[in-house]
């Protein structure tokens, strides 16, 4: 890990511009938060930019009103370039989308995918890090910054969003250690499970049920189970929808499932968005990778071209094999 050349960097750099990936989730945008707001406490001239908008539900955390949403490639191109630019919780160049293109002197990619193809000029990419706010927090302590509460209420939530709230694999006793030292500011933990939590629109409501209604075990391997969704179903929930993804959870739910997918036809009809999750010792993320996503070995995603039948032609007899096998 290069947290010596992540502190030099940003030690001598001015003005820095922070981002996620496309979609932003939990991990990245309240990663992304923590590090700006310590580093406007270090002086730095710190903007935070986004290449898609930042879901309602993260209205909560502190900063958020500071973020300005790019997604347009030309205009990111005609900005003035930074010292550096910082990446949190993305795992490959092509995923922050305009921003992408932002000019930089320099960049720095912190992240904890194991797909992870370090496409910055330093990259600190701890894979064995629960989240990228885990990541965010060593390097604030590296760079002398005292933790506060604003700070502390940013990498929990990093924690909670990327653990499944202390639920998957990745819930380390390090995990538990650092909610500890994050409590011991005051921050009240409960509020923020709860922002995070109990925090769905009737819409979000409406996209479960159809998900319910399209949840489909397999007939051949009874520890898989997903949803495939049409982008007729999409479209028949008739409001844009913050969060889909998270309709991969549906299927884990039944005993027995180890392997779990979600796709979502893409509009045209002409590419579907694919989210895997496996139990350990299975293993969906290598799948991922084989059709040019990534991910974690147990949370994976990537997208296929092609209408929905050719998707679940390509991607089911993977997902059976990898139900059949223990990876370990
Ligand atoms: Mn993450």
């Amino acid at each position: 890990m290069t947290y010596r050349a992540a502190v030099d960097a940003i030690s001598q750099a001015t003005n820095i511009v922070v981002t996620t990936h496309l979609n932003p989730d939990g991990d990245g945008i309240a990663a992304a938060l923590a590090l700006c707001y310590a580093l406007r406490l270090r002086g730095k001239k710190v903007r935070f930019i986004s290449p898609s908008p930042i879901p309602s539900i993260y209205d909560f955390l502190p900063g958020v009103a500071t973020v300005t949403v790019l997604e347009d490639e030309a205009a990111a191109r005609r900005k003035r370039p930074v010292d550096l630019l910082i990446s949190c919780d993305c795992g490959d160049h092509a995923r922050l989308g305009a921003c992408a293109a932002l000019p930089a002197r320099s960049t720095l990619n912190l992240d904890h995918h194991a797909s992870n193809d370090r496409f910055a000029a330093i990259n600190v990419v701890d894979i064995h890090a629960a989240s990228t706010g885990v990541v965010v927090e060593k390097l604030l302590r590296r760079l002398g910054v005292a933790m506060d509460p604003s700070l502390a209420a940013c990498i929990y939530t990093t924690l909670v969003y990327d653990t499944g709230r202390f639920m998957h694999s990745n819930t380390t006793a390090a995990v538990f250690r650092l909610a500890a030292k994050l409590l011991d500011t005051g921050i009240d933990a409960a509020a923020i499970n709860r922002a995070l939590t109990y925090c769905k629109k009737p819409v979000d409501l409406a996209v479960q049920r159809l998900g319910i209604e399209r949840l489909h075990i397999d007939r051949e391997q009874p520890r898989l189970a997903g949803i495939a969704l049409s982008a007729e179903d999409i479209a028949s929930v008739g409001e844009a929808v913050e969060d889909w993804g998270e309709l991969v959870e549906i299927p884990r739910t039944l005993a027995g499932i180890e392997v779990a997918y979600l796709l979502r036809e893409q509009p045209q009809a002409d590419s579907v968005r694919v989210s895997l999750r496996s139990n350990p010792p299975y293993v969906v993320g290598s799948i991922a990778q084989a059709f040019g996503g990534g991910g974690h070995l147990q949370a994976a995603g990537c997208t296929i071209n092609g209408g929905l039948e050719e998707a679940q032609k390509a991607l089911l007899p993977q997902l059976r094999q990898a139900a059949a096998q223990r990876g370990d």
